[in-house]
């Protein structure tokens, strides 16, 4: 039994990350646009006291280099042809959402930032991959912080339907598959980037994030479970045949007990519920959860909810759930764990060899994949997607220019051979999309030193660089597999 028949093979980058020309055609800056990574606890924001209100105050000392990305605005035709040339059928992307409302809240979207995403869709088209479309992939538009404070707010959920409404419209009958919010469950360790929340009244003018407070929080958290409703219901109004998804990032899932202390089995399940499935049963089952309730009530932060919306979250469940895995983490005590972009961090496995190379040191663990898949199948019953799953690395080109990563295959290989063994399990897998198949800029730490690619960009962290794209070695090996269909994985 091989992988499936249809299954979707591809690859998956963000806009914020690669595209660039951040202020071009009419955008304006999205959250994203004032950190230097997103892990970064000091984003460009400083308060005016004149205004009471944040501003964006970039650092000059600093390097954003997502505001040029890979230039992927100007180059998408060239590194759209050389996916098509590895056999993807499928490409992962998002759309900024400050292209199409530059400051989130306009009554009319800007017709430059729809013209960019009608060809750049039209070119995957043509090249025979189905667009996979992340309506916010850490892409807030930053006004809508400044302003209005974010998701907290409840008006977001009226300027998101204004915007999903609008490229559902446009591109009816072209997408197929919708993603809501990207690795929304990281948005209690990160309210502002995954969460798109920042306080109007901090409690300390020198630090937006830290000002966040529980209640702000968890009214995002219901906001965003009403405008995830919403999505699927304008889809199912608008467009037929496309399909909503939720993403959220998975690797918390294979959050493994450190040992047998009971009191560490029931906190790794709890530390489960409270960083991934508290997103994922509003979205999947329409029902914010009773662990949930239970933190409102002790820690006095219950947002302010109505019946409607309540009911537009149970009857608007999403169609498939699509997941990142990178990693995965122990638990032993409550403040045994942190975490960041791969997912959280325990203490050491004794039983993983293997990880990511230094500074990231993310641990290896292909079969924790498999767990990860038959704990989301058996909960939630819905078509599951890999939409992010690679290997940072930190390459050269050597004397002869080739570019030779066989520990980024060897990671593919083995994730692969254990969603295969998923799909034995009974697993309904729709597909695999790795990240990011070309080198973009690292989310979590803003470098471009932390190359994920099938193809080279030659961009350096101080921002030198010509941009051009080279192909290393991985790029072939990835081809076969697809053109095999993943059969060339189960020789024996
Ligand atoms: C996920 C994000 C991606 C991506 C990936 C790798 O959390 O959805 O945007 O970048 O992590 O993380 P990093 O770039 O920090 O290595």
């Amino acid at each position: 039994m091989s992988f499936p028949k249809n299954f979707l093979w591809g690859g998956a980058v963000a806009a914020n990350q690669c595209e660039g020309a951040w202020l071009e055609d009419g955008k304006a800056p999205n959250v994203t646009d004032i950190m230097v990574g997103i892990g970064s606890k000091d984003p460009g924001l400083k308060w005016n006291d004149e205004t009471n209100k944040w501003e964006m105050a970039l650092d000059s000392q600093k390097k954003y280099l997502s505001h040029e990305g890979i230039d992927f605005y100007h180059r998408y035709k060239e590194d759209l042809e050389l996916m098509a040339g590895m056999g993807f059928n499928c490409f992962r992307t998002s759309i900024a959402w400050g292209r199409i409302f530059p400051n989130g809240d306009e009554e009319q979207p800007n017709e430059a930032g729809l013209a960019y995403y009608d060809e750049l869709i039209e070119t995957m088209l043509e090249l025979g991959m189905e667009p996979v479309i992340t309506l916010s992939h850490y892409e807030t538009p930053l006004h809508l912080l400044t302003e209005y404070g974010g998701w907290s707010n409840h008006q977001l959920i009226d300027f998101w339907k204004r915007y999903v409404t609008t490229v559902f419209e446009r591109y009816k009958g072209k997408v197929k598959y919708w993603l809501t919010f990207n690795e929304v469950n990281n948005m209690m360790r990160n309210p502002l980037v995954a969460g798109g929340v920042l306080t109007l009244n901090p409690k300390d003018k020198n630090d937006p994030i830290g000002s966040t407070t529980e209640k702000d929080k968890w009214q995002g958290y219901y906001h965003i479970c009403v405008a995830n409703a919403w999505t699927v219901k304008l889809c199912k109004a608008i467009d037929l045949n496309a399909r909503v998804g939720c993403m959220l990032t998975s690797s918390s899932v294979a959050t493994y007990p450190y040992n047998c202390d009971p009191d560490n089995v029931f906190g790794a399940y709890n530390a489960i519920r409270m960083s991934h499935f508290y997103f994922g049963d509003p979205f999947c089952l329409g029902e914010i959860p009773g662990y949930v309730k239970r933190v409102w009530r002790e820690h006095d932060c219950e947002p302010q909810m109505n019946d409607e919306e309540l009911r537009l979250i149970k009857e608007n469940t999403v169609a498939y759930f699509s997941l990142s895995y990178y990693r995965s983490s122990t638990y032993d005590g409550k403040d045994s764990l942190s975490g960041d972009t791969g997912g959280l961090i325990g203490k050491e496995n004794p039983y993983l060899t293997g990880c990511s190379p230094e500074p990231w040191c993310w641990p290896i663990d292909p079969k924790g994949i498999r767990y990860v898949l038959n704990i989301l199948y058996d909960r939630y019953h819905l078509p599951l997607f890999i939409v992010e799953n690679g290997i940072g690395l930190d390459e050269k080109i050597d004397a002869s220019g080739t570019i030779d990563d066989p520990d980024r295959m060897k990671y593919v290989e083995e994730h692969l051979q254990y969603v295969h063994e998923a799909i034995l399990d009974g697993v309904d897998v729709m597909g695999y999309l790795y990240w990011g198949p070309i080198d973009v800029v690292s989310a979590g730490t803003g470098e471009m030193k932390k190359r994920y690619g099938f193809i080279y960009v030659d961009r350096f962290n101080d921002g030198t660089g010509t941009l051009e794209r080279k192909i290393k070695n991985s790029y072939y090996r990835y081809k076969e597999i697809i053109e095999t269909n993943g059969d060339i994985l189960l020789e024996k």
